[in-house]
């Protein structure tokens, strides 16, 4: 959408705000022996309590408040009854909806001590989105998000997934402009304009470029089993820089 009034803002930032407090909460209950249900339960609680409805289930009938991936799997993973483990990676995708409004966060981190090939992806995933937020301004082409993406995975060694994108979001969880790459295509001429809410989600990845459908109808999995790494923020795109509707304030 291109959010213009008062009240689109102030509605985009409130359910930006539920979806990036559910995020939160699931990363901090993530302990080895947990399992991902578990922590789906949580969200379905939070989600409850703030007159908000699951994206995935609301607008998909995914088996789940959340998706919660974990290891090869990488993104769209079904809640389970399996229990996290120590050094697993964890991915926690939690969008939305408030009052007809929609926002997108996502995150991935390692559970317990440090493992740094994991680590590492974590932190270019971050770096990454970062990278990319330097190139949003109105007027600005949408392909500079994929080449700050595809340059700062190049920079370390790493790779992109091609194949999943960001998204526009706001009135619905996927929207126009349909996508946004995480690599550089120069046939892309959208432009970002003032008030474009933008799902950006870099998948970082240590080697496969593209992901394979997992057999369960939902997961997206790497088809060497090679790990991946996912930042998503919901974005609205203003002449001041982009406004990071699923950052909380510390
Ligand atoms: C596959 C690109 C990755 N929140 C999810 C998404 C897409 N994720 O938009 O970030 C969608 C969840 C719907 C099942
Ligand atoms: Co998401
Ligand atoms: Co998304």
């Amino acid at each position: 959408m291109i959010a213009k009034t008062t009240e689109e803002f102030e509605s985009l930032r409130k359910i930006g705000r539920i979806v990036a407090e559910i995020r939160d909460a699931l990363k901090d209950a993530t302990k080895p022996g947990v399992t991902t249900k578990e922590l789906d339960e949580i969200a379905g609680r939070m989600f409850e309590e703030a007159g908000a409805v699951s994206g995935p289930m609301g607008e998909y009938d995914f088996p789940g408040y959340t998706c919660i991936s974990v290891n090869h799997v990488v993104a769209h993973g079904i809640p389970d009854n399996v229990p996290l483990k120590e050094g697993d990676m964890v991915n926690v995708d939690v969008s939305g909806s408030w009052n007809g409004y929609f926002a997108d966060t996502g995150i991935s981190f390692v559970i317990g001590g440090p493992d740094e090939r994991k680590q590492k992806l974590c932190d270019v995933a971050k770096s990454a989105f970062d990278r990319a937020m330097t190139k949003v301004k109105p007027g600005g082409r949408l392909n500079a998000i994929g080449k700050a993406v595809e340059r700062e995975a190049r920079d370390n060694g790493l790779h992109v997934i091609k194949n999943l994108t960001g998204h526009g979001v706001g009135r619905s969880l996927h929207e126009p402009p349909q996508h946004v790459l995480n690599y550089y295509d120069r046939w892309d001429t959208e432009i970002m304009r003032e008030g474009m809410v933008l799902a950006v989600e870099p998948f970082i990845s240590e080697k496969a470029e593209h992901i394979i459908e997992g057999g369960d109808g939902w997961a997206f999995i790497t088809p060497d089993k090679s790990l991946v790494a996912q930042i998503e923020h919901t974005v609205i795109v203003t002449k001041d820089g982009p406004v990071l509707i699923t950052e909380l304030e510390d």
